[in-house]
This record gives C-alpha cells, structure tokens and sequence, in this order.
C-alpha cells in the first residue's frame, strides 16, 4: 500500500466520521417532543423552481426608505408648498398617495428572461394641487429609486385630459371637517328633537355614502346617523336620520347642508327639522339604548369559548419559502405585492419555471344599493378609491389564516408624509384541504390504492371598507391550477326601516332594514401560456342527429366537440348574460405530445346576474362589471380596469373600461383576460352579527388544459400508493405509515400577539 492510498483511506474515514457526527449532533439537537421549523425537504422540487436569483424584487413594493426618499424629493423638488395630507385643506396641495411605478413589461421581460438590465426602480405620486388658480390632481413618475433625480407629469399622456380637481377621493380630513359641521354646527340647530331622538351628544356615528351627486362636479354627500356601540359596530343601528351636506366649495365655511331626512320625510335643514317637530308635524322614534344582549351585531360569544380546535401544522417546517417579495411552493413560484388601492397583486407566477401568468391582480370591488332612504338608495360604492390595499388590516392569528400561517407586513403612503406599516397584512400559509386532489382504489384485476391529498398553498389579505370585510385569496395546487376567491363577510350596511322597506331588504332589527346590493369584483389576469402571444380558444358541445352505423334507420344525437379561436376582441367580450362557450382558454401556438394547443382554461364561479342598466350615468365607470369576461389585447397604458377617481366623478370617468374594448386582433397577441365575479345580496337574519362566508364565495380558476403532458401532481411528494400484497404499515412502502414517527411531536406555537388596533380611520 502505497501512502496515496493510505492517505486516501485516512480521508475517506475522516469523511466518515464526521457525517456521522454531524448526523448524531443533530439528531440529538432534536428534541423529540418539539416539531423542526425548518424545512428537511432540500431534495424536494420547490428547490428547484427557487429562482436562484433575486430579479423577482423588479415587482417588489416599494420599501419605507422608497416611499419616503420619494415625498422628500417632491417636497424639495416640485417648487410648490406641499402640505402634510393629514392636515390639508382643500385649498392647499398635498401628496395623496405614492406607489411603485412599473416598468413597461417588455423591459421587464428583456431583464428576467434575456439577461437584460434590471430596469429603473420609479415611483408613482399623486399630488392634488389646491393651491392655484385652476386646481388639479397631478401623476408624477418620480426615479430613479432609491435616489430620486428626476419627476416626470404622467396625467395628459396617461389620462388623455387633465384631471380636474373635483374627481379626488375624499381625505380624513375632509370628513373630518364634514362631520363637525354636522355634528356641532348642524346638530345644534336641532336640540329638542335630537334630545327626543336620544342623541346625547355624542352617541352617534355618521357612515359616508357614495357618489356625491348626480353630475360631474358635483361633491355631495349623503351622511347616514347610526347609534354607536361599545361593542359592536353600528352599522346596524341606524336612527333614521340622514344629512345631506354639499362640500364642493373650496372654502370651507361654504359647505351647508341642503336636505336632511329622517324617518320617510324630508326637511330642508335641521332647523327645519326642528321647526316641523316642535309644530308637532314629525313622530320620532326614540332609539333606545341597546343592551348588550339585545345587540343585533354584537360578535361576543354567546357561550364559554374553549381551545381544542383543529390545528393543522408542519410535521417537518414549512414547505414554502418566502424569501423577500418571493415565494416557493413545490413547483410554483411567484412574487406577492400590495396596492394601496386596489389590493393583492402577484407578478411571475411560475410552474417549474415556466411563467404562466405575468400579472394575477384584485382590480376593483363595488358595491350598488337598493332602499326606501336617500344614503342606501343612491349608493354606489367603488372601495378601490377608499383603498382595498390601505385598508387590509393586521390578520389574526388562528382565525383569519391558520395560526402557523406566515405573516407578512405591507407598507404604503397615504395620506401622509411618511410610510405606515400594516403588521400582519398578508398570510402565506399552506393548506390540507381534507379531499382528495385525486385517488383511485382499485379491486378488478389488481388490488391496489393511490391517493393523493390535496395541499394548496394560499396568499391571503382581508380587507374591511367601513363595514364590510373581504377575505382575498390566491391558491396554488399541486396540478398546475391556480384559483382566485374572495369572501365576503363583515357587517351588512342598513337603512332605518319604515314604511315599504321591505320591498329593499329585509328587516333584522327593530329599526333596521337589511339593504339589497350587489359585490362585484374585478381582476387582472395578464396569462402568458407557453410565451407571451396567446390566442383565446373556445370549446363547447353540440347535438349532432346521426344515424347510427350498423342500424342505418335508427337516429341518435351524438355530442360532438366544437372549437374556435376568437379573432377580436369584440368577439371575446362576454356581457354578463352573454351565451359564452362552456370552456374558454388561453392557448399557445405550441402543441402538447399529442398535438393538442397547449393551453390554461379560464373556469369561472359566480352568481352575479344583473349589473346596472347601460343608461344608468354612472355604468360607464363600472363598465368592466358588465362583462364576465373580457380578453382585451395587453397595453401597458390599460395596466387598470377602474380609477380612484371613478368613485367622485363617475359621471366622467378617468378609466373607462369599455374604451379596451376595441375590436383589435386578439389573435397571437399578448393578451390581459378581465375577469368579474359578483352575487346579489339581500340581507337576512342570519346576516347578523355579520355576513357568513359559506355560500358567499366567488372566483375563478385557472386550469392546465392539455399545457402539460401528464397531471404534473405525479411529482408531488405527498402521493401515496399501495398494492394488497405489500407491507402498508411500513414506512418504506408508505408515507402515510411515517406519520406516526414524523408527527409524534407538537408544534412549536409562537405566542399569540395582534398591533392592528392602531388604525383608527376617519370615514
Ligand atoms: C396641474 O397642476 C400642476 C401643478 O401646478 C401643473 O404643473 C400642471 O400643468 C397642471 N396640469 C394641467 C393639465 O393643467
Ligand atoms: C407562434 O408564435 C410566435 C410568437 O408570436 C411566432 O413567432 C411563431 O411564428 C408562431 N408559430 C406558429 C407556428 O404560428
Ligand atoms: C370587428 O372586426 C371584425 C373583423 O375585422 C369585423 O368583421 C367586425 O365588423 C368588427 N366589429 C365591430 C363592432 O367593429
Ligand atoms: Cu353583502
């Protein structure tokens, strides 16, 4: 033996003996009782769909350093006075709100795929301009990021016209104003029949209605009174008493009010109220102080609460990973982001690397009442100008994601000079469903079992907009499909019930009249299958009388497939009540082993029914919610179905949806598919406390429909498989019979916590 071998041996040995010490060290760093919180599955494909890279950050939210190096460079910069929004009058100029401004996707592109730059990170500011002759609301792309050097004006060339001042979203400040005025000016001029109201000087609370009037211009707001609750929200107290106060005036000390209601009459103001009352022309219901176990909407538990609820965890750590604005799951990967607006957005979603999707995003929620009183007949609510993204609060723990859930703070600036932080904002979290994705037990022929469980991974934020919560998911499944959903729950929004209130709702309370409405909502979803140009094809079934083939005079109807592809856009705009084929998709011109198109089939779940009629003046900035679908050619100048300003000037609005629609080629092209989903609600009962989820759910899917050659859930870890003459309580023949040894320890509970009580909003 010659020392090269010796040595060798010694190495080899060495080797040896510390894989075994490591292997002890860590068994015995183990303690058995305590569950890992770090993933043991390196080998797993997750690792392999982990972009090595960290181009995903090009999607990223923009960071409080971002935000802030943004306001000051305006400050310094603009050469105009630029007050704190908070503390703004409608005289003044302030920065509404920034975001990340994107950069064009074929730069974007040309950097993930083709080794091009990485684009110049830019900002997006809005900043209404008070302070001058002709006020205005001004979009400036502020970059590059994070040392700002130049602004450019956006507004003409992403707008087309000017946007005039009227069409911004109300501030805090506004309301604020707006609610002393009700309450100190206005009140006072209506001591005895307020008194007589039981209004004790600060009992209620006042819930804004929208739009603001009837014409561009206009800036009206119905105010509706309700009865605070200690506990619960008022939103299902209303007193009867409704303020309508014009607030158009740039000065302050002009606001008035010009109609008040209560209980089925109107009054010129609430002297006049006060006039008719003590005349004795007006019969007032006293709202009584509502006791605690009388409360119609008070969420306390009825019963002794107690622990012992289901607790889904990791046996081995999370199976994902998050690592900045990116996540791995399997074989997914794909950033997250939040819009202060309009809410969850996700860019590059990816199935072994392959993008499926550039943009999946929330667009917009509206809401459209129905009642017997002013506020709830006239109202019209577009929540992405409250601020779908701004108003997602703090998740708890256990109830809002599963308690083990990953938790992901958000920043935005609104309204403010400087960034807030929404603890908790999103979750992350995977999920056992409880089904099978699929499984088959076999006794003909062979004796055998396959199975496989169906874990999804979930991205979750919840949205409250005054009363009403939004629970927003995006799911991702072991076979390639992606589903969108939104919940609906939250408190319902009432009118005082009186006279034929019936014939708008339903009555739940005393004095409460549960209001009809309708939740639509819409999403972006920017498909990318097998490339970036995509046709849309259609597929459905026909009837086909033949005679039959060896009995000639015998007649059967024979389905028979019937396919297309939609050549324009016009062509695949599908109104809501528009005969649309049974499977719509995205294809590629790529064709599977098969030689079918490889594509992902749109599927849609929603009761939404009748939006608005097209005469009504206000459809036309919804009008994405007259379609369930709609594929429209991408631009990255139609990156929004709605607009902020929508919402104050729906009679004129910034973004017009119908104008995507424009009959281009929709052939090979890069294409965006706008997707609504809605229900109509009439509100019952058991609305109260708060509106349920189940039943109350709508989305859509996005499924592989010949993209891939064989379900790709083959590859999924999780697949179990037996046959009757093998040992299946052993381990090595069946996972499932490792549980007993993997789960045999409880999971490491991290203390419950919650911050989200720091929001208080002026609405
Ligand atoms: C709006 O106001 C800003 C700030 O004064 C000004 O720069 C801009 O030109 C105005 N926009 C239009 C379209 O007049
Ligand atoms: C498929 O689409 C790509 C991109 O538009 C195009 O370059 C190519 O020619 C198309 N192939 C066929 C067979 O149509
Ligand atoms: C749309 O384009 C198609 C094909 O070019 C044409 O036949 C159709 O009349 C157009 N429809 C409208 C509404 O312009
Ligand atoms: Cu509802």
């Amino acid at each position: 033996m010659n020392l090269k071998a010796v040595l060798i041996l010694l190495a080899v040995a060495l080797v040896t003996i510390l894989a075994l010490v490591s292997v002890l060290l860590s068994g015995a760093g183990k303690s058995t009782d305590s569950c890992s919180s770090k993933p043991r599955h390196g080998n797993l494909k997750s690792n392999v769909a982990q972009q090595k890279s960290d181009k995903g950050s090009v999607f990223s939210d923009l960071t409080p350093e971002e935000f802030s190096a943004t306001v000051d460079y305006l400050k310094k910069n603009l050469g105009k006075n630029l007050i704190n929004a908070a503390d703004a009058k409608p005289t003044e100029n302030c920065i509404y709100y920034v975001d990340i401004k994107y950069p064009p996707k074929q730069q974007v592109l040309n950097y993930l795929d083709r080794g091009g730059e990485n684009p110049k990170r830019e900002a997006l500011a809005v900043v209404f301009f008070g302070d001058q002759e002709e006020p205005n609301i001004t979009e400036y792309v502020v970059g590059p990021l994070p040392n700002p050097s130049y602004y450019h004006d956006i507004t003409l060339e992403k707008y087309k016209e000017n946007l005039p001042y009227y069409r911004r979203p109300m501030i805090g400040k506004e309301y604020v104003d707006a609610y002393d005025l009700v309450y100190q000016n206005e009140f006072s001029m209506a001591p005895t029949f307020l008194k007589a109201l039981g209004y004790d000087g600060s009992n209620f609370a006042a819930l804004t209605t929208v739009p603001r009037g009837f014409k561009s211009g206009d800036r009206s707001t119905w105010f509706v009174l309700f009865l605070k609750m200690k506990e619960s929200c008022f939103a299902v107290q209303p007193v009867g008493l409704e303020i309508l106060l014009d607030h158009k005036s740039m000065d302050i000390s002009k606001w008035k009010v010009t109609k008040v209601f209560y209980n089925g009459a109107y009054f010129l103001n609430m002297a006049d109220l006060e006039k008719q009352f003590n005349a004795g022309n007006v019969e007032v219901i006293e709202i009584q102080k509502i006791k605690t176990e009388n409360d119609i909407g008070s969420m306390i538990p009825k019963v002794t609460t107690q622990p012992g609820a289901p607790l889904q965890f990791n046996p081995a750590g999370h199976r994902y990973t998050v690592h900045k604005n990116q996540v791995t799951f399997q074989s997914w990967s794909f950033t997250y982001g939040m819009n202060v607006n309009s809410g969850l957005r996700l860019f590059d979603i990816r199935f072994n690397n392959e993008r499926i999707a550039y943009e999946i995003s929330t667009q917009e929620a509206i809401a459209i009442y129905g009642s017997n009183a002013p506020g709830g007949m006239i109202t019209r609510y577009l929540d992405g100008s409250f601020g779908i993204g701004r108003f997602s609060f703090e998740l708890v723990r256990g109830v809002d994601c599963p308690y083990l859930a990953t938790y992901i703070d958000a920043h935005y600036l609104m309204e403010s000079e400087t960034p807030d932080t929404t603890k908790n904002a999103i979750c992350i979290f995977e999920q056992d469903l409880g089904v099978p994705l699929r499984r088959h037990y076999s006794n003909m022929h062979s004796m055998y079992y396959g199975g496989l469980p169906s874990t999804v991974l979930i991205v979750r934020a919840v949205s409250t907009l005054i009363n009403y919560d939004y629970v927003w998911d995006f799911i991702f499944y072991q076979n390639g499909v992606i589903e969108a959903k939104m919940h609906a729950t939250g408190y319902i929004s009432s009118s005082f019930y009186f006279a034929d209130g019936k014939e708008y709702g339903s009555r739940v309370g005393e004095h409460t009249l549960g209001t009809l409405h309708t939740h639509f909502v819409n999403y972006k979803v920017d498909l990318d299958v097998g490339g970036v140009d995509n046709s849309v094809m259609t597929q459905d079934m026909q009837f086909n009388p033949v005679n039959i083939p060896w009995q000639p005079e015998v007649k059967i109807q024979r389905p028979k497939v019937v396919r297309s592809i939609l050549e324009t856009e016009n062509q695949a705009a599908f109104e809501l009540h528009a005969k649309a084929p049974r499977y719509i998709h995205f294809s590629s011109n790529t064709t599977s082993k098969w030689g079918h198109p490889r594509s992902y089939r749109v599927q849609i779940s929603s009761f939404a029914g009748d939006f608005l009629p097209e005469e009504s003046p206000v459809e036309k900035a919804m009008g994405w919610a007259r379609y369930k679908l709609a594929v429209t050619k991408r631009k990255d100048e139609e990156a929004e179905s709605s607009s902020i300003y929508n919402q104050n000037d729906p009679w004129s609005p910034s973004v017009k949806f119908s104008d995507f629609i424009n009959n281009e080629t929709i052939k090979n092209q890069d294409l965006v598919a706008w997707i609504t989903v809605g229900f109509l609600h009439i509100p019952h009962s058991e609305d109260l406390p708060n509106t349920a989820t189940p039943g109350n759910a709508v989305g859509f899917f996005l499924r592989p429909y010949n993209y891939f050659d064989l379900d790709p859930s083959v590859n999924s870890p999780d697949g179990v498989y037996f046959k009757s003459e093998q040992d299946y309580g052993s381990c090595e023949v069946n996972q499932l019979a490792c549980l007993s040894k993997t789960a045999s320890c409880s999971p490491n509970i991290p203390p419950f916590t919650y911050e989200g009580f720091k929001n208080l909003v002026n609405l």
